[in-house]
């Protein structure tokens, strides 16, 4: 019945070279992999035990096999169940790079454990099936029943399906997916266009997307006519709102609306059906919707989401930042988005967008030692927001163990003849082109240094093209729009040669294209000089008017307290045309790059008079902060008295 995976008629152009054929050895990604895998997934696994979430599975099986529950106290979200998912999917990955027998003992304990609270025509959702009598008031009195739109039945659904997939691939086992496909079943027959099948639309997305994933494995189209089924039918009928997407049809939709974490999953969800069924009218949607998003809704951290009540989108440069809500899930959710527009388009924006938001506003959401986490990532902190071990909703944790060991699946990508380069990062990957089998190996320090060298060595000596991203901060276009500029010019060339013999900088849609016969042992060698680079918003963002930013390559800076005098950085002024030096600190936050030099802190005198004085000032990168105990952290800095937060 399982078809190899990824065998469609139709798909996305640019493929991305899979995370298994990608050995990262860098300093940067390496050990923050490897931290993701021994620390934080046996962590996450044990918060969920720890916090009653494998419980909810036994109690709902043992209510299955008849027997009467002392407890039927309900999970306290109705997507607990999606915590150990997520956590699952992340391990799967782990192992898919690095067996380990112990670790697919207990991921296999756990999958008896989800077959067993299933019910036997596939429902899975422990919150109803501890207490069917009382449903959880986000639910419907009865099963998928979605007023006012806050079931999570079909959310859980969703993060089932992307573990099974992820469990599957990585193992080739099928206990998982079968549990998966029992429920993705039951959905088929229960949801979908026929006069006796329900006509509602998801409480929360992500089953497109997990539906996309049970397509491409089994091959079977139900999954996906279901993934279409359940993006056409939002909006389509009265009852529907900005916050679940769902006021208009997604295709008609041109604006980024509503909850951040529903949205982003919404567009990767149409990315997908789009690519698998050619239909271009989801693409034209998602393109709109993004240049709102890049020009006018976007972060300088690549986070998105300002307005914490619906913790999703505000209006139109709306972007607070001591408020700003940037949930670590949204960011996830921001880069599986534009890493599915660069597989239609082939455009570096969508890269550049996609790295921005991983150096900056998903890595900061979990901490160096892979142990405390951020939901909301402001860009301004007086001080109270701390990262915190396990959350009540736990959403971000474990999309952080998800996230982090795919991230070699986004250094390269294939089209045709052509590699892409799409993010540096020191290792090798086997690549696989029509019958060839190409070796690249990057050697660099990225992303405190920007002298990238890429050795070429295919099996044979033979004629493909190898297009090489050449970032947009790199061309003096932090986003690609105008709501961020860089208020300085970069002087210093990127280079690029090949064998030492320099290679003209030709862009097409963000790369270089070198088409060349490529022999075993050929050198690219890329230099993206790394100044310190001052950012400015546009004018339209209130909150950045009269501020300024640093960012130095792709890492966004703050200036955090342990590193300014008194404490504080909130009384900053750093006027514009200040110097500012940068060094790699190794003894300080696991090894970074900071930025120094000098600032002015305004402090008031006796009488309340405000007192300019010059002092020392640091910024260190933004993901690095939080990570020294609570205090004061600034990206934005005032660039004169009248902006700064009065002391
Ligand atoms: O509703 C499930 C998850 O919980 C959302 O994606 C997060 O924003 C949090 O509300
Ligand atoms: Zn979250």
């Amino acid at each position: 019945m399982l078809s190899a995976a990824g065998l469609t008629s139709h798909d996305y152009p640019f493929r991305p070279v899979p995370f298994t054929a990608v050995h990262l050895d860098d300093a940067f990604w390496a050990p923050r992999i490897e931290t993701n895998r021994a620390v934080t997934i046996p962590y996450a696994f044990g918060k969920c035990e720890e916090s009653g979430r494998m419980d909810n599975f036994e109690r709902a099986a043992a209510v299955l096999r008849g027997e009467n529950i002392a407890n039927r106290k309900l999970p306290g979200y109705p997507f607990d169940d999606t915590d150990p998912y997520k956590v699952l999917e992340g391990a799967s990955y782990a192992l898919a790079v690095q067996p380990d027998p112990k670790t697919s003992a207990y991921l296999d304990s756990l999958i008896a454990l989800f077959a067993a609270a299933q019910e036997p025509d596939g429902y899975l959702y422990t919150i109803r099936t501890i207490d069917p009598q009382h449903p959880n008031h986000w639910d419907g009195p009865t099963r998928w029943l979605n007023d006012p739109q806050q079931s999570h039945e079909l959310y859980d659904a969703g993060h089932l399906f992307e573990a099974a997939a992820a469990h599957y691939q990585a193992t080739g086992e099928t206990n998982l997916l079968n549990v998966a496909l029992k429920e993705a079943n039951l959905l088929c027959q229960v949801f979908g266009p026929g006069t006796n099948q329900l006509h509602l639309w998801p409480g929360h997305e992500i089953v497109e997307m997990g539906l996309a994933k049970l397509y491409r494995v089994t091959g079977d189209r139900r999954y996906l006519d279901l993934a279409r089924y359940f993006i056409d039918v939002r909006g389509s009928h009265p009852g529907g709102d900005d916050y679940h997407q769902s006021r208009i049809p997604p295709v008609d939709q041109t604006e980024a609306v509503g909850h951040a974490v529903r949205a982003g999953y919404l567009y990767s969800g149409m990315a997908d059906v789009a690519a698998l069924t050619g239909d271009r009218d989801y693409v034209h949607a998602i393109d709109a919707i993004w240049e709102n998003v890049a020009g006018k809704k976007l972060y300088l951290t690549g986070g998105i989401g300002s307005v914490p009540r619906i913790e999703g989108f505000g209006p139109d440069y709306s972007l607070p930042n001591r408020t700003a809500y940037c949930e670590t899930c949204a960011a996830v959710a921001n880069d599986y988005w534009n890493a599915r527009l660069f597989e239609l388009h082939g455009d570096a924006r969508y890269v550049d967008v996609f790295e921005r938001t991983l150096y900056n506003g998903l890595l900061s959401g979990v901490s160096l030692d892979g142990t405390t986490f951020f939901y909301p990532n402001v860009l301004e902190s007086d001080g109270t927001s701390a990262r915190s071990p396990w959350f009540g909703c736990a959403c971000c944790p474990g999309n952080i163990t998800r996230f982090l060991p795919s991230v070699p699946g986004y250094v390269y990508a294939q089209q045709g003849e052509t590699i892409y380069v799409n993010l540096y990062a020191g290792g090798n990957a086997d690549i696989k082109l029509d019958n060839r089998l190409i070796k690249l190996t990057q050697a660099t320090r990225y992303p405190w240094d920007g002298e990238i060298k890429i050795t070429v060595a295919p099996d044979k000596t033979s004629r493909f093209a190898i297009a090489v991203r050449i970032p947009g901060w790199a061309r003096n276009e932090p986003v690609p729009s105008d709501l961020y500029r860089f208020a300085d010019t970069n002087t210093e060339p990127v280079t690029l040669s090949v064998n030492g013999k320099p290679v003209g900088i030709k862009l097409d849609q963000g790369y270089v294209r070198i088409d060349r016969l490529w022999k075993p042992g050929d050198v690219i060698g890329l230099n993206l000089p790394m100044p310190v680079r001052r950012v400015m918003a546009n004018d339209k963002v209130n909150a950045d008017r009269g501020r300024v930013a640093l960012q130095r390559g792709p890492i966004v800076f703050c200036a955090e307290w342990p590193d300014n005098p008194g404490g504080k950085v909130r009384n900053l002024v750093l006027p514009d045309g200040q110097p500012l030096t940068a060094r790699f600190e190794p003894g300080l936050l696991n090894g970074v790059e900071t930025i120094a030099g000098k600032a002015f802190g305004v402090t008031k005198d006796a009488n309340g008079q405000l007192m300019k004085t010059e002092q020392d000032f640091k910024a260190i990168p933004y993901f690095a902060w939080a990570n020294r105990g609570k205090g004061e952290m600034e990206v934005w800095l005032a660039e004169s008295e009248s902006s700064v937060t009065p002391p």
